[in-house]
């Protein structure tokens, strides 16, 4: 590894001195592109070793470097539709993030073009950039382009072991916290040839969420089982937990897109059962298979289809959205639904707006046979950082990295200086505005940690600069302030939080993670989305009693006559040879 790197490294510099970056107008400064470019390369080797530059001694660099001469790399900037409205790109361009990196670093970039972070307008931009062959200095891909790229001779492939040689110790252990899939997501012909950025797969696990003052009030308890649950949505439904005198509440929201996760889906419940559809599994053979093929859901169904039979779920679900279904947890007419952490944020603190007694609470998945239900996840990767093969400078993109994670990772006083105001005048840290970015995986379960220590023992001084506000929220609601410090609370706070599940789910192990952590495959890209038509079709029938899961076996037969026995070929071919 040692020689490697100074090899690489040699290589570099010795490529800065024969061609430009790939944008042209790369390093800005030191008058000949030759001498700048051996001038930075140089300083990033010789900072930590101080022995004069030799690029032996960058292996074990300095995270935190300097350039000695401006570096100037080109790129893209997407504008995520969150700020689109008010985006201002002087703003933006010029924030101070920007100019400390200036400062810290002595790194620039040019952006060659500004368009909205969506599918139709900066990703198809960006796969006309990759067919055209003509790509910035650094930009950030999805796995589908990633997987073009691999073929392609565009990129530098030693950007792993750059990566390795210069990213901090924090950005490593963000990048491999959830394992090393996500490095191994990146990887081509054995080697890592984008950097992947990481969100939080654990963020996004299935939990329930229930009515704790409708529980108390008819004298039940949490429900841990299939049944439990059941008998608790027949309280529900009949028992007036409302207290209105009226015959007007159902056992439990449910959406027309259940198999997605988000709020009043079904996939916390597939789970319960030990079906995880839409995730690929262990097929018991050493392979995998797709989850929806399994036996297990077949019980989910039936379960589903009793529901539906006995008005614990609404007869028009299947007209219901996302948020037309979730008026009825709003308007206090369900008190369960499957959903995700972000929950309290939206919809459930609009009940408490309609009824200042809502008590929602998050508990785990229950499940049919009692022991823990594994709720599924997939890995979370946000992007994939490649850099051009002619940018001289592939190191910069590291440094860029380290700078975000020092900013922006728990660094105390400092963080505060970048914080801006948004439209709302609530003081954030402009995260849209950086396009190279990271994210920890535990972030959000730290601050709940953080959280639950500082409301225990009064001491909030480890709670982050972003845990302020939600621990702020806590102690509102504590205060009897219940509306105005319901979201904080129930994510982050001590008392049957989100994040209360998700640590009893991470301190157990339980997270089933979905097995397939690569581009599409080919016939995946053309025929996943029939299979998925079919798979929504069938199940709602199901549900709706027009179907019976006797025709199971039927049915799995049509998928993979639609595609699904190519791809999961595919798919065994790719997890065979990783
Ligand atoms: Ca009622």
């Amino acid at each position: 590894m040692k020689k490697k790197l100074a090899l690489i490294l040699t290589a570099a510099m010795l490529a800065g001195t024969l061609a430009g970056c790939g944008g042209g107008d790369s390093t800005a400064g030191g008058g000949n592109a030759g001498g700048s470019a051996a001038g930075g390369g140089s300083a990033a080797a010789g900072t930590e070793s101080g022995d004069g530059g030799s690029a032996a001694g960058a292996t074990d660099a300095d995270p935190y470097f300097k350039y000695e001469e401006p570096v100037t790399l080109t790129s893209f900037f997407e504008i995520s539709p969150t700020i689109m409205a008010d985006f201002d790109q002087e703003e933006a361009t010029n924030s101070l993030f920007y100019q400390q990196l200036k400062e810290e670093a002595n790194i620039s970039i040019d952006w060659k073009w500004f368009a909205a972070a969506t599918a139709d307008d900066s990703v198809q931009k960006k796969s006309v950039a990759i067919a055209s062959g003509d790509i910035p200095d650094f930009m950030i891909v999805n796995s589908a382009q990633l997987s073009l790229l691999a073929k392609s001779d565009l990129i530098n492939r030693d950007i792993g072991e750059i990566f390795d040689a210069y990213a901090s110790d924090k950005l490593k252990e963000w990048t491999n916290s959830d394992g090393e899939a996500v490095l191994e997501s990146a990887k081509y012909d054995g080697q890592v040839i984008a950097i992947p950025m990481v969100g939080s797969s654990i963020d996004l696990a299935p939990m329930l969420w229930i009515r704790r003052d409708w529980i108390e009030k008819l004298g039940l308890t949490m429900p841990e089982t299939m049944d439990e649950l059941y008998d608790v949505m027949v309280a529900f439904r009949d028992q007036d937990p409302d207290g209105n005198g009226k015959d007007d509440t159902i056992g439990m929201v449910f959406n027309n897109n259940f198999l997605n996760a988000s709020f009043g889906d079904g996939v916390g419940l597939f789970n319960g059962f030990g079906a995880y559809p839409r995730a690929w599994i262990e097929d018991g053979n050493g392979g995998l298979m797709y989850g929806t093929a399994a036996e297990e859901n077949k019980a989910a169904l039936d379960y589903l289809a009793k529901m539906y039979q006995e008005g614990l779920i609404e007869q028009d679900f299947s007209s219901n959205d996302e948020s037309k279904a979730s008026e009825a947890a709003v308007s206090s007419r369900a008190g369960i639904q499957y959903g995700l952490m972000w929950n309290a944020n939206f919809p459930l603190n609009t009940t408490i707006q309609n009824d200042p007694e809502a008590d929602w609470v998050a508990i785990p998945l229950p499940s049919a046979t009692g022991e823990a239900a594994r709720p599924q996840i997939a890995l979370r990767v946000i992007g994939y950082v490649v850099v051009n093969k002619k940018c001289e400078h592939p190191e910069a993109v590291v440094r860029m990295l380290n700078f975000w994670v020092d900013k922006y990772a728990y660094s105390g006083e400092e963080y505060k200086d970048y914080l801006v105001e948004d439209a709302n005048g609530a003081l954030m840290f402009p995260m849209h505005w950086v396009m190279l970015k990271t994210w920890f995986p535990l972030k959000n379960l730290t601050i709940h940690n953080d959280i639950v220590e500082a409301l225990e023992t009064g001491d909030n001084s480890k709670v982050n600069t972003e845990g302020r506000v939600s621990y702020e929220d806590c102690l509102k609601y504590i205060d009897g302030d219940r509306a105005g410090g319901f979201s904080g609370m129930k994510t982050f706070g001590n008392d049957m939080s989100a994040f209360d599940t998700i640590g009893y789910y991470y301190d157990n192990d339980l997270f089933l993670m979905n097995e397939f952590t690569t581009a599409p495959t080919p016939t995946m890209g053309q025929k996943m989305s029939t299979v998925e038509d079919k798979i929504m079709e069938y199940y709602t029938k199901v549900i709706m009693g027009i179907e019976s899961t006797d025709t199971y076996d039927d049915f799995v037969n049509e998928l993979n006559a639609l595609g699904l026995d190519q791809i999961t070929q595919e798919v065994n071919e790719w997890y065979t040879s990783k």
